[in-house]
């Protein structure tokens, strides 16, 4: 059997890693921190200006060696150049990733199929940015002749995650004068909650789908047609001033009533989880003006043109995505958490918790085989300080291994006294303890009684990785999301699975409609489930009619 079609646990590499992985699990980062001076300095690499510190990360050079005959065994290399090509790495969906071309250069050529798709990114940019800058002027007019002040993002999953994320992390340099409101659930309550206190006369609505079938979004895009129509009187041709629309469905958008001159369209190679960076992105470009939106770009062109071209030992992406595997796999890590010092980054998590967890949560390999691996740890996360007072007591000493990525900046968009520095202390301070802990000595050497020092130990060994930006520009937002774009796909090279498509996800939408045709009959249905779920929506419909 040639080395190329073994599974991963067969492979030499992997092995070699466990035997190492059993020499090294007993070393203490305080040893290897102590038998090298350098490793701080060492064990680090920078990309399109993020500095990446993976020292306090429990390996050493001849883990990384391992690690990358690994990536070499499991083709890492040609598989960048397939996904960079077009080739139609997804295969159970039969379609190209190229969500790298979103950002290409004008004038640079990526073809799929045999056709440059750069051309056409760079139509839709353009057009968008006419867009954005007319509503940002203000002589984009709503139906009775007001200029827009409320823009309303209708769209679930990545037709959402991404621009909420976006938008937060980029306030400070969004116009003000504009406010943007975000509708996503299915729930009436977002819906109701986002719009009551608008006035539909300076509202648009950007209904963001790539399908344009999904229920959530058309449920609330249809609420929100009729919550305009009603308050301005009804007219239909208030539609086409208060509603544009991002998808690759036009017949759908223009069933919808949306005017496909003010349709944005992108193409079936770009996965919904990796849609920021196209039209998806219209709310972002509208709240940050298209300069700021293509100095967005361009830190995701800069991550994957560093991706793409640097060697092994220095490349953040490949690094980082490597160290996850590791983590997974031999440390048995079932988690990343993923903790920016950033209060503007707070939506990162969830951002990432899609990206990472729907491109790699899955069971089977490319061939169908099933994984007898873990695959991908839970992505989780909250912006420090505040995860300090939750849920970092595990962290440091609860029984369970949980690397995390220490995000943080140099300087600070809202400057207030010395809160930065505080910040970024709490940051360096974290890292700090969770790698080196306090000794049982260390504890009593203070004074503590005997049989409170067990508890005040802190073994330390934990591993995390700090990722370390001068400033949050829109340049350095792209930058971050390409870099674990990248880090995820690395992750899901060496597992050998699909990270492009997301069958589960479309379980859900399947699954929901025939229950919901249940809950709306007026008539008891005829039940064909099992008996919780038959007794669930009966006393559902039983109870919803009585008055609480
Ligand atoms: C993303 C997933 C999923 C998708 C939503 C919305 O990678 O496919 O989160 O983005 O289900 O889908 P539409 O954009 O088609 O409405």
């Amino acid at each position: 059997m040639s080395n190329d079609s073994l599974s991963l646990t067969a492979r030499p590499q992997w092995r070699a890693l466990h035997r190492h992985w059993a020499r090294q699990k007993d070393i203490h980062l305080r040893e290897l921190f102590a038998a090298d001076p350098q490793r701080g300095e060492r064990l680090t690499a920078e990309a399109a200006g993020i500095y990446f510190d993976y020292s306090k990360q429990r390996i050493n050079d001849e883990t990384l060696r391992l690690l990358h005959e690994l990536a070499d065994a499991c083709g890492l290399s040609a598989r960048i150049r397939a996904m960079f090509g077009g080739e139609r790495i997804n295969t159970t969906e039969d379609r190209a990733a190229l969500h790298v071309a979103l950002r290409a250069r004008r004038g640079e050529r990526i073809e799929t199929d045999g056709a440059d798709v750069v051309p056409e990114v760079h139509a839709v940019l353009e057009r968008m940015a006419a867009f954005a800058n007319r509503v940002r002027d203000g002589s984009w007019k709503g139906h009775t002749g007001k200029r827009i002040r409320t823009l309303v993002n209708i769209g679930i999953g990545g037709s959402d995650l991404g621009p909420v994320m976006a938008y937060e992390a980029l306030r400070g340099y969004t116009d003000r004068a504009l406010r943007f409101r975000f509708v996503s659930n299915v729930d009436g309550a977002d819906f109701v909650e986002a719009t009551r206190d608008l006035d539909a006369a300076e509202t648009l609505f950007i209904v963001c789908s790539k399908t344009f079938t999904t229920q959530e979004t058309l449920t609330n895009a249809h609420a929100a047609r009729a919550w305009c129509l009603q308050a301005l009187g009804g007219d239909e041709k208030a539609i086409a001033r208060h509603f544009v629309a991002v998808s690759t469905n036009a017949a759908g958008v223009a069933e919808f009533g949306i005017d496909t001159d003010t349709m944005f369209g992108f193409w079936d190679w770009v996965g919904g989880r990796y849609s920021m960076d196209c039209a998806i992105g219209l709310s972002t470009m509208i709240a940050i003006g298209p300069d700021h939106f293509r100095a967005m770009l361009d830190g995701f062109r800069a991550m994957d043109e560093h991706f793409r071209s640097t060697p092994f030992a220095r490349n953040v992406p490949m690094l980082h995505g490597l160290i996850a595997v590791w983590n997974a796999n031999f440390l048995g890590a079932a988690s990343i958490a993923v903790l920016p010092y950033e209060h503007y980054l707070k939506r990162f998590p969830a951002y990432l918790q899609q990206l990472a967890m729907e491109s790699n949560g899955k069971r089977v390999t490319l061939d169908g085989a099933p994984a007898d691996y873990a695959t991908g740890p839970i992505y989780w996360g909250e912006p420090g300080t505040n995860g300090q007072h939750s849920f970092y007591q595990l962290i440091h000493q609860g029984t369970q291994v949980i690397p995390c990525d220490f995000i943080g900046f140099c300087q600070t968009l809202a400057p207030l006294g010395n809160q930065h520095d505080l910040l970024i202390a709490n940051l360096f301070a974290q890292s700090e303890a969770l790698a080196f802990g306090k000794t049982l000595a260390e504890v009593k050497a203070q004074g503590t009684p005997d049989a409170l020092a067990p508890h005040r130990v802190f073994q330390g060994n934990r591993p995390s990785s700090t990722l370390l930006v001068q400033r949050l520009t829109p340049h350095a937002l792209g930058a971050l999301v390409a870099l674990y774009e990248h880090s995820v796909f690395v992750q899901g090279v060496i597992w050998n699975i699909d990270s492009f498509d997301q069958w589960g996800v479309e379980l859900g939408k399947a699954l929901a409609q025939r229950t919901a045709d249940e809950l709306a009959c007026t008539a008891e249905p005829a039940l064909n489930h099992d008996s919780s779920t038959q007794a669930l929506i009966r006393r559902y419909r039983r109870l919803r009619e009585h008055s609480a």
